[in-house]
């Protein structure tokens, strides 16, 4: 869709949606209030290093990990906005070990999975850091329209789900299903980057006048790099196959555009999103380092399943290493670990091959 730059978030919303007369405008309006919590977001974080909200909270996560003033805060504002929102059904949060319940007839035909502040543990040395987003329609007591109807049909016997309260099973669906996704990257500028399923636009905030402007029209990542993005303290911990396919990168290969160059900041938002500009390929594999994460470290709903959509969008690829595109997985779990490798297609077929033992 042609874009004029400095287009505000708001304009592109409302032109997509005008792209389908079936829209009811509760998809925008979801990502309007999702903004709105989002600029909330920037504005502490930007404090960060002036007001007294560093450090720990003294409490601890469903992942064990200690919770971080600003996780707290970025997770009770994107609750507390969407619970009355009226678009979603439920939530989940990377932050919470269970489903996430809207306030009481406020129920809607979406549901958010989010990851309020990945990336946390870089808060404190001023490390770029992100919010995730993912959005999936209900499909709970007939919030899925009947094959080839379309949802504002009303087909016999169908019962729309509007108004009652979204469960579990609505949350645990595939990436493929996603009806839009997204992140904030709060960093030299704050960001937002989403695709609806029609291409990747970028909105740079002007904090001057609290709005997003668009910078960043249809991204689309290059088809292949000198990038890779792994932590290498892993090494050891890898398969084979694994420690061969970065073995290869670091050769000395110049027609074969080797060695890579190795770019890894230990935040997921920021390694990606420079992966999506520059092109690139992001590996967090399964290890055996830790007993409990036999999958690898990085959680398919909050963060696989989101970014994957966004990669794929922008020309890219996301898969386990494993056989899987991420983007196929349905979910068992909420809070299921997946292995990613993610970014430019050259990199990741490249990376496929060795991991299949094909090369
Ligand atoms: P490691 C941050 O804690 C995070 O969840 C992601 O943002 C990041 O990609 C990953 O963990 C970094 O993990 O083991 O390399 O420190």
């Amino acid at each position: 869709m042609d874009r004029p730059l400095g287009i505000t978030v708001s304009r592109h919303i409302m032109d997509l949606q005008r792209m389908h007369p079936e829209a009811t405008g509760d998809l925008s309006g979801l990502l309007s209030e999702l903004i709105v919590a989002a600029k909330t977001i920037s504005a502490e974080v930007n404090m960060a290093g002036l007001a007294d909200v560093l450090g720990m909270s003294g409490k601890t996560n469903i992942q064990g990990e200690e919770v971080q003033k600003l996780d707290e805060f970025a997770n009770n504002t994107i609750k507390r906005r969407m619970a009355r929102c009226g678009y979603i059904c439920v939530m989940t949060s990377e932050e919470e070990e269970g489903i996430i319940p809207v306030t009481d007839g406020y129920e809607g035909k979406y549901t958010l999975a989010f990851d309020p502040l990945d990336g946390s543990s870089n808060i404190d040395v001023n490390v770029n850091i992100g919010t995730i987003f993912s959005i999936h329609r209900r499909k709970s007591d007939h919030g899925k329209p009947p094959m080839g109807r379309r949802s504002t049909d009303v087909a016999e016997g169908w019962e729309p789900a509007q108004g009652k309260p979204g469960s579990e099973e609505d949350l645990l669906q595939a990436g493929r299903d996603q009806v839009a996704a997204g992140y904030i990257i709060y960093g030299s500028s704050t960001m937002l980057v989403f695709t609806t399923g029609e291409g990747v636009y970028g909105f740079t905030l002007d904090p001057s006048v609290g709005e997003f402007f668009l910078s960043h029209p249809e991204i689309k990542i290059p088809e292949r790099s000198k990038y890779f993005s792994v932590n290498e303290g892993n090494y050891c911990y890898w398969d084979e196959n694994m420690r061969r396919y970065i073995d290869h990168l670091k050769q000395n290969d110049k027609e074969s555009g080797r060695p890579y160059s190795s770019r890894y900041i230990g935040s997921l938002v920021a390694d990606f999103h420079r992966n999506l500009i520059t092109g690139g390929i992001f590996l967090y594999p399964k290890d055996n380092k830790s007993p409990d994460k036999p999958t690898g470290k990085l959680r398919l709903l909050y963060e696989a399943a989101p970014l994957a959509f966004i990669v794929e969008q922008a020309g890219g690829r996301a898969i386990t290493g494993d056989g899987r595109e991420i983007m196929d997985i349905e979910p068992d779990q909420l809070h299921q670990r997946v292995p990613l490798i993610i970014g430019s297609r050259y990199d990741l077929d490249e990376a496929e091959a060795f991991l299949a033992c094909r090369k």
